[in-house]
């Protein structure tokens, strides 16, 4: 079946929550994607940084294939000999204590949640169904209902009150709002090190760090969701290093599977993870041995090709030669290693259009917020190819 043909089923079948490019895509491997027509085109996307290692890398599907036919699932109710070498291994590589494993991204954030007010309750002394949570403006930390409860965006929240109480929003890049907000309730501060959705939004410097000392003053943890800035897209292993802050609690996921299996997880120290009992929260592919046979090989792979140092150096030159395009649609260019944001003027008629334009000119990209157009390629990406995909923005900006 052709493109148009597999379109029309999906808008048939498929629920409207969202509204994708119309490529098919059939096939992916690296940093190109082939459509059902075989045409072929550069994934500028990753999934949203779930696919940092590149599409289909062989040794993450060789360690699927491997684990998949001998053993999937236990549950947690039972042991499994891979669990405990993934948890090692996670713990070590981002130095903490403690995993928690969940799958999805929005798992690991409420699952974070969860264990910090249980943290206020049986560790700080906040008095019960007290418990406070600050975050930012323009956050996105996944689709839950207690997760878009403080949500500002509109589309992310409307309809679907009645909201769960017990959070506070302040402006993403002031630390003197966060110290203001806090009081004898609040458990944790809940911040992306870069907000992704609000169009790669990187804070003034000194801001995590300036953060994270109010935290420690105040006994509140501070918690970095770093689901879409870790794990190498930034240009560090943790968006965090960035300003040398040492978060008291992680979220991580997407490119800890490499884009094969869902896999998310919760880090922290003994004190902090250390609070639940037996049996008072879970999942039942949480911690499964084909998603942490995945993970440790993705993990391996990020660390052995220097994923995260190719996006610091190549994220620069990509930058630099974006901010180098003369366009009479583009403000301005931003971002921190391979993940961009290209902000255009208003005059510019939104960023929509210009994906299209992008589309047949053989990239894919993604806008957000009516303006800004992302660029985040899986970390694979090589220099040869950043000049080539530099070489079709300049030709559709330029238009
Ligand atoms: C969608 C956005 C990105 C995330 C951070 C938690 C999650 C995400 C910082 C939840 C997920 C994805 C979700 C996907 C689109 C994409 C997204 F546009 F929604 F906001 F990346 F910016 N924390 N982000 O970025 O993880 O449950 O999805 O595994 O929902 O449309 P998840």
């Amino acid at each position: 079946m052709d493109s148009r043909a597999l379109i029309e089923i999906e808008e048939k079948y498929g629920a409207p929550n969202y509204h994708p490019l119309d490529v098919v895509i059939e096939r992916a491997e690296g940093v190109w994607v082939w459509d059902v027509e075989g045409k072929k085109y550069m994934d500028c996307l990753a999934a949203y940084s779930a696919v940092n290692q590149g599409h289909c890398h062989p040794r993450i599907v060789r360690a699927m294939l491997d684990q998949a036919p001998v053993l999937a699932l236990t549950s947690r109710a039972f042991r499994n000999n891979i669990y405990p070498l993934f948890t090692k291994e996670v713990c070590e590589l981002l130095g903490f204590d403690l995993i928690l494993p969940m799958n999805s991204g929005a798992e690991a954030v409420e699952t974070a949640i969860k264990t910090a007010r249980k943290w206020g309750y049986k560790v700080k002394g906040v008095a019960e169904n007290q418990a406070e949570i600050i975050v930012c403006s323009g956050n996105f930390h996944g689709r839950t209902t207690t997760v878009i409860s403080f949500s500002d965006d509109d589309i992310a929240r409307r309809n679907y009150g009645p909201y769960t109480p017990g959070f506070k929003r302040v402006p993403f890049g002031d630390a003197k709002a966060l110290e203001d907000a806090i009081t004898e309730h609040t458990v944790a501060f809940l911040v992306e090190p870069i907000q992704g959705e609000a169009g790669v939004v990187v804070p003034p410097e000194g801001y995590l760090k300036c953060c994270a000392e109010i935290c420690k003053s105040k006994n509140v943890l501070f918690v970095a969701d770093e689901i879409q800035s870790g794990l190498g897209r930034t240009g560090t292993l943790l968006a965090c290093e960035h300003e040398g802050v040492k978060p008291d609690m992680i979220t991580i996921g997407k490119a800890l599977s490499g884009g094969m299996y869902p896999v998310s997880a919760v880090l922290s120290r003994q004190e902090v993870l250390g609070v639940f009992e037996h049996g008072s929260h879970g999942s039942t592919y949480g911690g499964n041995p084909l998603g942490c046979a995945v993970a440790r090989e993705a993990l391996k792979v990020l660390v052995e090709e220097k994923l995260p140092q190719r996006a610091a150096e190549l994220g620069e030159y990509f930058i630099k030669k974006l901010r180098a395009i003369a366009s009479p649609h583009i403000d301005f260019v931003r971002g921190k290693g391979l993940w961009i944001g290209l902000v255009l003027k208003e005059s510019a008629g939104g960023a929509r259009r210009f994906c299209n334009a992008l589309k047949d000119h053989g990239i894919l990209a993604k806008d957000t917020h009516e303006h800004i157009i992302r660029f985040a390629p899986p970390l694979v990406i090589t220099r040869e190819e950043i000049d080539w995909a530099v070489e079709q923005i300049a030709a559709v900006m330029q238009d």
